[in-house]
């Protein structure tokens, strides 16, 4: 059976992108080992220390901004959020943990299980889903709790990423609690923990298992996906098939998702606890330096803006209005205003809203600003969600540069 033929046949995805799903599935074995030397002619440096990256194309991506290869981590160049609302799936973001990765999958064989604290276990192949399920599609953010680390001052352990390790999709999958429905959830189920195909290299290495809360499982938006705006997952990001726990940073999202359990207890697993934790305060932040005493699982991301069009560092003509472009998004109140600032944060204009694809996608906004010749300016953005949740001014600090959420400053000039 050409299985490929399949894949989407229950959500009436066209012709081109059957084509294109047969092609990903018949090209998976030539992924074969994944770029092990950057080899390289273009770098990107990030502004902190260690920042320089080299721009890499590892398969199914355009070049990517490479931090470790062993495994994957890549991350987006920030030009590439002022293209389109939705990331491109060849610039989505790169993370893995764990480097043992399997190269090829048979969807013959794959099959995602659910287990534990239900009536009865149950197991679907990616067809099984496709035809069995109402199909799903929500737009939402994928943000590493790293995202932005490197900028931590001082310093704090993890990968030293800029902004760049987000994106925005539309996501298509079916609901996880249709599935945990179906196999019936027993009365005493608490949690529900995710693991994936990816192994540790090391035994030592504790295998990544991530689990949400059943309450949070049971949400209408949390998805197994197995699309990404209109095609099949890219490899790197989980194919084929992948948690979407849509105002949750990406952590959660675990990829290449094959197991399900139920469990009747909180999950102490070592990427739940020690790792993923937070300050358990308003902020979660301590004084730099400083460790918290109790912590809390990681959940929501608080919210942000970003200024997409205009590099730290560039020289602006002053002869016309500058047009100002950017995104914001939070964990699914979705965004009520975003304010613009030119003078480093003294006055504040509002920005226009730009089209709306739903609470937990990218916002856009745009505003155009008169500037004098010869003159420095300090750019920045200021969003407010709709529960008045705004960003921070100034930076809070955690141990590990989580929920980072500050006004970001873009330093311009003008000629003349
Ligand atoms: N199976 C698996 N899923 C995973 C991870 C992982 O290491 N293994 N990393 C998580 C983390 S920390 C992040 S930031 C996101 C990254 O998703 P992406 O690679 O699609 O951008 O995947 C999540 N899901
Ligand atoms: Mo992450």
């Amino acid at each position: 059976m050409d299985h490929s033929h399949h894949l989407y046949s229950s959500d009436g995805l066209t012709r081109r992108r059957l084509l294109q799903t047969s092609l990903i599935v018949g090209g998976l074995s030539a992924l074969g080992n994944f770029p092990v030397q950057a080899e390289s002619s273009s770098n990107i440096t990030l502004p902190f220390g260690r920042g320089r990256r080299p721009l890499v194309a590892f398969p199914e991506k355009r070049p990517l901004m490479v931090m470790t290869t062993r495994p994957p981590q890549l991350e987006t160049p920030f030009p590439v959020f002022n293209e389109s609302v939705f990331t491109p799936n060849d610039a989505f973001f790169v993370r893995w943990h764990l480097a043992n990765i399997p190269t090829t999958i048979d969807l013959q064989t794959f099959r995602v299980t659910i287990r534990g604290r239900v009536k009865q276990n149950l197991s679907f192949s990616l067809t099984d889903l496709q035809k069995q399920f109402e199909p799903v599609e929500v737009a939402a953010v994928c943000q590493c709790a790293g995202n932005s680390r490197g900028f931590s001052e001082p310093r704090v352990v993890g990968g030293q990423w800029g902004h760049g390790a987000m994106g925005n999709a539309l996501w298509t999958g079916v609901r996880l609690r249709d599935l945990l429905e179906k196999a019936g959830i027993a009365p005493d189920a608490k949690h529900v923990r995710f693991d994936g195909l990816d192994r540790p290299v090391a035994n030592a290495t504790p295998d990544f298992l991530k689990s949400l809360p059943l309450d949070h499982a049971m949400a209408d938006h949390v998805l197994v996906a197995y699309a990404m705006n209109g095609e099949a997952l890219p490899f790197l990001n989980g194919f084929p098939l992948r948690l979407v726990v849509p105002g949750w940073y990406a952590s959660y999202w675990v990829k290449m998702l094959n197991d399900i359990e139920v469990l009747n207890q909180d999950d102490h697993n070592f990427w739940m606890d020690p790792a993923y934790r937070i300050p358990d305060n308003a902020c979660g932040c301590v004084e730099p330096g400083q460790k918290p005493t109790n912590t809390v699982p990681l959940s929501t991301m608080p919210v942000r803006s970003f200024i997409t069009n205009v590099d730290d560092g560039a020289t602006l003509s002053a002869d016309s209005p500058t047009l100002v472009k950017g995104i914001a998004f939070d964990q699914g109140y979705g965004i009520d205003q975003v304010f613009f600032s030119s003078d480093g944060g003294q006055h504040w204009e509002a920005a226009q809203l730009g089209k709306d694809y739903g609470d937990f996608s990218f916002r856009p906004w745009e505003i155009r600003v008169t500037l004098k010749p010869g003159q420095s300016y300090r750019f920045q953005s200021l969003a407010i969600n709709r529960i008045g949740e705004s960003q921070q001014l100034h930076a809070k600090w955690n141990p590990n540069g989580y929920l980072r959420n500050a006004v970001e400053t873009i330093h311009v000039r003008t000629q003349g």
